[in-house]
C-alpha cells in the first residue's frame, strides 16, 4: 500500500515561506489527528468496548520528522508506538480503530485485516501468485512482531540484506528489489526493550555486518 508521501516534491523546491508554513500547519494536523485518535481509541479500551489498545501518543513529532526521510526502497523495522512512520494520513483514523476492533475487512485494515495485533504493520513484498513486488519504489513495512527488541533483528537482516545488494555484482540487475543498496532501514524501539540481550548483539553485530541503519530510540 501507498504510505504517507509528506509532500514530497514541496520538499525538494527550494523551501519558500508559504511552503514551510504550509508544510508545518499539514504536519500540525497529522500530529494533532493522531493524538486524538489515541486518546479516543483509549477510552473505548478502558470502557470496554475494545479489548486491548496500543497507542503512541508522546511520540507524534519525532515520527512526522522521521517520516520525511523515509523514502521509495526504505523499510521500516518498527514497534507498535510507530505508526506515523508507516499509516497513510488520509487513512490513519480508519486503519487505527479498525484495527482497535480486529475488523477483518482488507480495505479497512490493509495491513493484516485484523489478524495482528492492533498497532502492528506490514506491506506486501510479493503480489497474489507470488511474484516480487517493486519494492525498491514503495515505502516498506516489515511485519512487526511481538517480542519486544525484535525489531533489532529484522532492521540488522534487512540492512544486511541491502549491504550485500551493493557488494555482489550479479544482483545489480534486480532493480525491482534493491537500488544498488542504498535504501535505508528504519528502526524504532522503546527505550526498555534497549535493555534486551538482543539490542546489544544486534549493535556489536551492526559494526561489523550492515549497510545502513536508522535506530531511534522512542521511549
Ligand atoms: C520479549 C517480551 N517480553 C515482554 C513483552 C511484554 N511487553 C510488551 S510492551 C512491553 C514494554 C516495552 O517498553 P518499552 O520498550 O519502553 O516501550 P514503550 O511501550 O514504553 O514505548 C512489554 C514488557 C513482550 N512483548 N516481549
Amino acid at each position: 500500500m501507498d504510505i504517507q508521501n509528506n509532500n514530497e516534491t514541496a520538499l525538494q523546491e527550494k523551501l519558500s515561506f508559504e511552503n514551510f508554513q504550509n508544510e508545518v500547519l499539514k504536519d500540525y494536523r497529522i500530529i494533532c489527528e493522531s493524538r486524538e485518535t489515541s486518546l479516543l481509541g483509549r477510552k473505548e479500551v478502558l470502557t470496554g468496548k475494545a479489548k486491548f489498545g496500543i497507542f503512541g501518543d508522546g511520540k507524534e513529532v519525532a515520527q512526522v520528522a522521521a517520516a520525511k526521510f523515509f523514502m521509495p526502497g526504505d523499510f521500516r523495522a518498527g514497534y507498535y508506538r510507530t505508526r506515523l512512520l508507516c499509516l497513510p494520513q488520509a487513512l490513519l483514523i480508519l486503519i487505527a480503530f479498525s484495527q482497535l476492533y480486529a475488523d477483518p475487512d482488507v480495505n479497512n485494515d490493509p495491513f493484516s485485516a485484523g489478524r495482528q495485533m492492533n498497532a502492528h504493520f506490514s506491506t506486501k513484498i510479493v503480489d497474489e501468485s507470488g511474484e516480487w513486488l517493486d519494492i525498491a519504489n514503495i515505502k516498506n513495512v516489515s511485519s512487526d512482531m511481538a517480542p519486544t527488541a525484535s525489531q533489532m533483528l529484522r532492521a540488522l537482516g534487512l540492512a544486511f540484506s541491502s549491504k550485500i545488494f551493493r557488494n555482489v555484482p550479479e544482483l545489480h540487475e534486480y532493480k525491482n528489489l534493491s537500488t544498488n543498496g542504498n535504501e535505508v532501514c528504519f528502526c524504532t524501539i522503546g527505550d526498555a526493550s534497549t535493555s534486551e540481550g538482543h539490542f546489544w548483539e544486534n549493535h556489536k553485530c551492526c559494526r561489523c555486518a550492515t549497510g545502513t541503519i536508522g535506530c531511534f530510540c522512542m521511549g
